[in-house]
């Protein structure tokens, strides 16, 4: 396996940073997680915009143009040769000393492409929907580390997840400051309801899944909401399923104990999944 790393295609063995890297001290960076299908990176422009625009936000600098980032993932795809594979891209503020100030660093932020395989759930969840339970942790505050940042701070999440896990659960349900539905630890969440389909509107990662589910939504001529929406309306929702990269549309059959419709995938969620399938195995940036 290569990879990529400021510029040049290493062994795994040698795919090696220092300590003094703020990502690692800090979890100072920001990352993407990206598939690609049968050659063809799906939503790659989006994924790296977003990969951007937190940089911006954090004032990090990366030293790639939009366009060699894009190429520098094919090429560690092509190194690989992956024709289906779960790209990370991730970048950090590179080496600084042991103090947070970022101005310490030596800007050089370090840039890292990995291409591997990655399988989330199992398959009888994907045909027979999952069960997931709402955990304390509560989203990060939007004003204190604002979730809409993809960040290498998932602390909140890994929060959150051990409490799923405590409990049984491989997912969770996470409120936002308010109490309201958020997300989940590494998914976006949708509810259908009378043929509207809703997702949380803050408080939570804009998804590249999620925005690409309410694409097909709207071709479908469904009524797409974000908006804000408690525990209740989830319980009482028609059908409920969760999106992400990794992955991708899985169908939610009962939350907190409380069976989601006729405790089966929903006729909605099927057809959107079906879609989504064929989508990504169209669109895309070729290699
Ligand atoms: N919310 C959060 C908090 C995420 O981390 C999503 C939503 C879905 O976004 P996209 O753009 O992928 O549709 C994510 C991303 C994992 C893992 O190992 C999952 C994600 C990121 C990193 C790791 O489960 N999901």
């Amino acid at each position: 396996m290569k990879i990529y790393i400021n510029g040049t295609l290493v062994d795994k063995a040698d795919a090696k940073i220092s300590v003094f890297d703020h990502g690692l001290l800090y979890g100072d960076g920001v990352f993407e997680g990206i598939r690609s299908y049968d050659s063809l990176v799906f939503k790659l422009k989006e994924h790296i915009d977003r990969l951007y625009e937190t940089a911006h936000t954090l004032m990090l600098r990366i030293p790639l143009t939009k366009e060699e980032m894009i190429q520098a993932v094919i090429d560690t795809l092509t190194a690989n040769d992956l024709r289906d594979a779960y790209i990370r891209l991730v970048v950090t503020r590179g080496e600084g000393d042991l103090g947070l100030d970022p101005r310490k660093c030596i800007d050089k932020p370090t840039v890292i492409i990995i291409t591997d395989k990655i399988v989330l759930y199992p398959k009888e969840l994907y045909e027979n929907g999952m069960e997931i339970i709402t955990v304390p942790t509560m989203r990060n505050n939007p004003e204190a580390l604002n979730p809409m940042l993809k960040s290498l701070n998932y602390l909140n999440n890994i929060l959150a997840k051990i409490e799923a896990g405590n409990s049984g659960f491989s997912e969770a349900i996470m409120l936002d400051h308010q109490g309201y539905v958020a997300e989940c630890t590494g998914d976006n969440i949708f509810i259908i309801k009378k043929n509207v389909i809703s997702t949380p509107g803050q408080g939570r990662l804009k998804g590249i899944t999620a925005d690409t589910v309410m694409d097909i939504a709207q071709e479908f001529n469904m009524a797409t909401r974000e908006r804000l929406f408690t525990r209740h309306e989830v319980y009482t929702a028609d059908e409920c399923f969760l999106t992400g990269t990794a992955a991708e549309i899985i169908p939610v059959v009962k939350v907190d104990g409380r069976q989601i419709g006729p405790g089966r995938p929903g006729p909605v969620t099927l057809k959107i999944l079906k879609k989504f399938k064929e989508i990504t195995k169209k669109d895309g940036i070729k290699y």
